[in-house]
């Protein structure tokens, strides 16, 4: 499978690179039968979360070496997790931080964002510039959580840099005062199991946001990426910003497809099921699948955000639904889930499937042609499935010791994963040495390019001759 059709042929590989693609290719030194099976990119899985703090301050369950194997299992050969700052950290620091982290554990390739909680003038002067020169063409912002979210002026300043240093911004999307009004009504009453975080994150939350960044985005013209986008009201914000001709590009995720609110709804265990923004009703996962289609939602990722017991609930029965950790693994089962309930029922087609798990995240952010697609030249990152496999699922590869999916039947899997040409995992079984996997420096995509089109305010500054330096 390349990017745009099904071929039936040998795939030559040297050093670690696609070499050719024909039939009938000779002998190599070694040979993987694929008859019968697809052979695919490896999955880019541009939103997950590892060896990081979240924004409480509790440690995911994962480092890089349990994260990149769960990865690799499921498919996926490319992951962009985040270097995250919290306030008071210095960026350049953090970032040397997980670099250390990274490089001794991951058995597959990656790449880092950044998250930015601290814009101040060293941030936003000198460290976001120098990352971004290093190759880390990409950051998070929020818009809610009291540790993490950024005021609206300061939105701008980082959009600002982002457009003129080259870099794309994803967006955390939830107005921070509704969440925060109705959660101190929750908890004043008692009512505090994990059920109510669905309730105060409304989907209204999500579409104000959305609209926010929206207009914000186009005041500067910096393109934008919507993260974990949820809701039907969302999607349409940003449907209708993209038929106005802006670079807003959404993101959905597995648990907005295939989970829905009622799966927080069973008391204290709900917490599992816990994300921001969280899981909805069936009419918002069709809401999904339609973004998904026709291109309102861009990309498909994890968001995989693993926490175990201990994370999920710090205080036992006591916990409230303010003190859990946000957040579901996702990591190997994202493309699975997508195969069953989209490939196999014929909802989506395989070259649709193939763009929402690979190759649109390449092209998004910065590692196209080298990651996401087979052609000769890229990186031999292959993932060879065997449709009719079928797997009850019970247990993952991560730390977090559950899944959300458990008890799930899926059908199509893939059984022989390539890094770089070699097999990591097959079978079952993982063979990658930790710290094999080499760390991405990204080019500037054509997604983070700016538009070139002021808003009449703007404009109008440059025709009276003030311009406004963006
Ligand atoms: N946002 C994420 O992207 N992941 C986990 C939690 C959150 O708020
Ligand atoms: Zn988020
Ligand atoms: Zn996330």
């Amino acid at each position: 499978m390349t990017t745009h059709e099904l071929v039936q042929c040998d795939v030559g590989i040297r050093d670690g690179l696609v070499a050719a693609l024909a039939p009938g290719l000779s002998a190599g030194l070694r040979e993987i039968d694929a008859c019968g099976r697809l052979v695919l990119p490896g999955g880019v899985d541009s939103h997950c979360h590892v060896e990081q703090l979240s924004s409480f301050g509790i440690m995911c369950a994962d480092d890089f070496y349990s994260a990149t194997v769960s990865a690799a299992f499921g498919g996926t050969t490319t992951i962009i997790p985040f270097c995250a700052q919290h306030r008071g950290d210095s960026l350049s620091e953090v970032l040397t931080d997980y670099h250390e982290r990274a490089r001794s554990k991951a058995v597959i390739d990656y790449g880092f964002h950044l998250i930015i909680a601290n814009p101040d003038e060293q941030t936003l002067a000198h460290d976001l510039p120098a990352a971004i020169k290093a190759g880390i063409r990409s950051f998070k912002i929020f818009m809610t959580y009291d540790r993490m979210r950024l005021a609206d002026e300061q939105i701008l300043d980082v959009l600002a840099v982002a457009r003129r240093q080259g870099a794309l911004v994803m967006v955390h999307a939830e107005n921070h005062g509704m969440i925060t009004w109705l959660a101190g009504r929750m908890i004043k009453s008692d009512n505090t199991l994990p059920r109510y975080h669905a309730i105060c994150h409304t989907r209204g939350s999500e579409a104000e946001a959305i609209q926010r960044i929206v207009a914000l985005a186009e005041l500067v013209d910096c393109p934008i990426v919507v993260v974990h986008v949820s809701t039907i009201e969302g999607i349409e914000a940003i449907r209708q910003a993209r038929a106005r001709g802006l670079k807003v590009f959404g993101e959905t995720c597995p648990q907005y497809l295939f989970l829905t609110a009622k799966d927080i709804d069973q008391g204290l265990a709900g917490a599992m099921f816990c994300c921001s923004p969280p899981p909805r009703d069936e009419a918002a996962q069709e809401a999904c699948w339609r973004g998904l289609k026709d291109g309102a939602l861009h990309v498909y990722s994890s968001d995989h955000a693993p926490y175990g017991r201990e994370g999920k609930l710090p205080k036992g029965g006591k916990t409230t639904f303010k003190e859990m950790a946000n957040g579901v693994p996702g990591l190997e089962l994202r493309l699975p889930l997508l195969y069953t309930y989209g490939v196999a029922t014929g909802r989506i087609s395989l070259p649709e499937f193939v763009n929402l798990t690979a190759t649109r995240h390449a092209q998004t952010y910065g590692l196209y042609p080298r990651k996401g697609t087979i052609a000769v030249g890229s990186d031999a990152d292959l993932a060879i499935w065997d449709p009719e496999k079928s797997v009850l699922i019970a247990q993952t590869h991560d730390r977090t010791g559950y899944t959300p999916y458990k008890g799930r039947r899926l059908k199509g899997w893939p059984t022989t994963v390539l890094s770089r040409g070699e097999v990591v995992a097959d079978a079952g079984k993982v063979n990658a040495e930790r710290g094999r996997g080499r760390f991405l420096a990204r080019e500037p995509s054509d997604a983070l390019r700016p538009l070139g089109r002021e808003v009449p305010e703007i404009a109008q500054l440059k025709a009276w001759k003030t311009p406004l330096e963006l």
